[in-house]
């Protein structure tokens, strides 16, 4: 899979996407991620890639020409599946779209920043756009990063378990039991004797149990909507 991030702060996203799991996939060739600098694509002589909103109001809006020229050389190279754009104001991402995204060839994530991005871009070049949750980031850098990690973790290879990701919370909508590692006893807090039985269908009951409980109490509405 390729992953084209668009970004006018490249550091924001290189660092989160250079380390641990994502950086060896990135090695082993599981992934090829590449960031790119809007500013690189500036059109003016002040090399600016905003400018003030039409009508007035605060705050500066994105400009469609770096966009478009970034957009355009990467579409004249290769066929995208989908032209992802950041924002608080739409979809949700959740881990169904996750998995979904994970099984495209190519992807293209243009990250928002400033108080948005010209209509124009939305309207004709984007094809999807995702908010990580509601609350308000001070741009959409992150919100890439997250997504592009949320991504590449499902990745055949990736993992080294190959089943740790679909016993992740949320593959079927339940939150993960807790877990445990030595020592079995410390300073009394003690591991939940099931653990240490090695009665592998009690403790996969337990967990079972324990997941339940757990989103039950936590987070009642992933039990609601089966989607
Ligand atoms: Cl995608 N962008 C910003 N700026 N804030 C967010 C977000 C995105 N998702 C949640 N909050």
């Amino acid at each position: 899979m390729r992953i084209d991030i668009i970004t006018a702060i490249p550091k924001l996203l290189e660092s989160p996407l250079g380390h641990s799991i994502i950086q060896r996939a990135r090695e082993k060739r599981l992934v090829e991620i590449h960031i790119h600098n809007l500013r690189d694509y500036a059109t003016n002589r002040y090399k600016s890639i905003d400018d003030y909103p039409f009508g007035g109001g605060a705050g500066m809006v994105m400009s469609v020409e770096p966009i478009f020229k970034v957009i355009g050389k990467l579409t004249g190279e290769r066929k995208y599946d989908e032209i992802i754009y950041t924002t608080p104001d739409s979809e949700r991402f959740t881990q169904k779209i996750a998995n979904n995204l994970s099984l495209m060839m190519n992807i293209i994530i243009l990250t928002g920043h400033y108080k948005g991005v010209d209509q124009r871009v939305r309207d004709h070049l984007i094809t999807m756009e995702l908010s990580i949750g509601d609350y308000v980031l001070s741009g959409g850098e992150l919100a890439g990063a997250v997504i592009t990690d949320a991504i590449v973790r499902l990745l055949p290879g990736v993992l080294s378990d190959e089943t740790s990701a679909l016993t992740d919370s949320f593959q079927d909508n339940l939150l993960a039991p807790p877990v445990y590692t030595r020592p079995a006893n410390f300073k009394g807090w003690k591991v939940p004797e099931v653990l240490l039985s090695g009665h592998a269908e009690k403790i996969e009951k337990w967990r079972l149990e324990q997941s339940w409980d757990r989103t039950k109490k936590i987070r009642p509405d992933l039990l609601k909507d089966e989607e």
